[in-house]
């Protein structure tokens, strides 16, 4: 077969059971997206000219190898417009991430990068089962984080009858939930289980409402969790993976399988790579995704360590989706915190936690430092059902806690059960790491 133009690429861009024609329509649009860059973009032409590479040096999908990676700071350095790569009259819409320190990273798109994104959620949606028959009420936050209005717009398309609640105001969120009749929830996974609580305290139980499904992204969430929450309100929770960077909510979803997120391969081009090397990694290892964005235009992104570490699962899916899949997203390689010379990751403490009955996924860690020593301290609630003026029976709780975080990390931890509801619930991503060490 000929190469393929963009037009026609277009067509073929859903059927994708023929894999040479979506790897045809990925190199297609990655020439193009790569020649866009290198014409329009200052920073990423000086790199590649310092490489000695030119947008026709790209023949086969193999060589974007040779590509440099972007990085976070990239955009921090070029605040607010220097990655920009169309005049401002195209750019229809700005997002930005605050980010942990400093100025944000700020992200634009043209109409047609905003009909891509919300295409995927379209898609992502209707993955999940839901339609033109379903009350979704998107409790990601409205305004530059991109959870909202991304979530949002891919509702509409579908048909869905959105409420657009936005973050907050918890009382009322479960008030529309039950009244409005919500089949669906966009929301944090921490987010929703506050929901499930709050709607407890109502005297509410979530599984006798029409709520069937909810869409959950944004941070990191374990099985533990998942099963925490499918229990808790009677639904089929669905992992959503994205980043403001890339285009926001919709780079990958889960389908009823739950076995890994369809990475919407025909629009974010995915790598594994060795975080310390750079170097790409076969499909099935683990590893730093890197990400490239194949359709768009305001801001293309070429091979952007997004610091998620996961493995791209290539096997054909029960779905019969063929597009590839990613893994959960266990951590961000940055979330990983070394204690006494091990590396921990948040995640293998909440899973630890939850492997215990009458836990609950309310907890913080926080990292201190004794007498020149580093220490780690976790506090979590148990369920209010579990707590007892019995002190033997809390101390075995307690000690059956900390030696199941011990066999998953192999550290002793200082573990305090503290009351309910008294570790600050989230209305968006969940702060669960206090990092107080005087060295880190
Ligand atoms: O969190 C976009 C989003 C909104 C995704 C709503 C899903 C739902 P950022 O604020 O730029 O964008 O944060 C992106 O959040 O690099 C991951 O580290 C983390 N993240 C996002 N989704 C997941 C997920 C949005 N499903 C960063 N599992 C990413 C684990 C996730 N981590």
């Amino acid at each position: 077969m000929g190469r393929l133009s963009i037009d026609n690429c277009e067509m073929l861009a859903k059927d994708f059971t023929d894999q040479t024609i979506l790897r045809e329509l990925q190199l297609c649009k990655l020439k193009e997206i790569v020649r866009h860059a290198y014409d329009n973009v200052a920073l990423f032409r000086s790199r590649m000219d310092e490489l000695n590479l030119k947008p026709c040096d790209i023949k086969e999908l193999s060589d974007l190898a040779k590509l440099p990676f972007m990085k976070k700071v990239d955009l921090r350095d070029t605040y607010p417009f220097g990655l920009f790569a169309v005049p401002q009259r195209d750019i229809v819409r700005l997002h930005a991430s605050s980010g942990t320190t400093g100025k944000p990273i700020v992200v634009a798109y043209t109409k047609e990068d905003i009909d891509v994104w919300n295409e995927v959620m379209f898609r992502a949606l209707a993955g999940a089962g839901l339609g033109k028959e379903d009350i979704i009420q998107v409790s990601y936050g409205y305004g530059l984080f991109t959870g909202g209005l991304g979530a949002h717009y891919g509702a509409e398309k579908l048909g869905a009858t959105v409420v657009p609640a936005s973050g907050g105001n918890t009382r009322r969120q479960v008030m529309l939930i039950r009244d409005f009749g919500v089949t669906a929830m966009m929301c944090t996974p921490s987010y929703f289980l506050h929901l499930i609580e709050e709607a407890a305290r109502q005297g509410i139980d979530l599984k006798e409402l029409p709520i069937k499904a909810g869409i959950f992204g944004a941070e990191p969430w374990t099985a533990g969790m998942r099963e925490r929450i499918e229990q808790g309100a009677g639904i089929e929770a669905f992992d959503i993976y994205g980043l403001s960077e890339i285009i926001g909510p919709g780079v990958a979803m889960e389908c009823h399988e739950h076995e890994g997120l369809h990475i919407y391969e025909d629009h974010f081009y995915p790598e594994i790579i060795d975080p310390d090397t750079g170097e790409v990694l076969p499909d099935g290892e683990t590893g730093e995704l890197v990400l490239t964005t194949l359709s768009k235009y305001a801001m293309p992104m070429i091979r952007y360590r997004t610091r998620d570490i996961t493995r791209i699962i290539s096997e054909p899916c029960k779905c019969g989706r063929t597009i590839r899949r990613i893994d959960r997203i266990s951590s961000r390689s940055d979330d990983m915190f070394i204690i006494r010379g091990v590396n921990v990751f948040p995640s293998q403490i909440e899973s630890a936690i939850l492997a215990i009955e009458g836990t609950t996924p309310n907890y913080i860690i926080r990292l201190y430092t004794e007498n020149g020593m580093d220490n780690i301290q976790v506090d979590t609630e148990l369920s209010p059902e579990m707590m007892s003026n019995d002190a033997e029976q809390m101390e075995k709780m307690r000690k059956r806690i900390s030696s199941s975080i011990e066999s998953i990390t192999g550290l002793r931890v200082k573990l305090r059960l503290v009351d309910p509801n008294t570790i600050t619930r989230s209305e968006g991503k969940a702060k669960r790491v206090f990092d107080e060490r005087t060295a880190k």
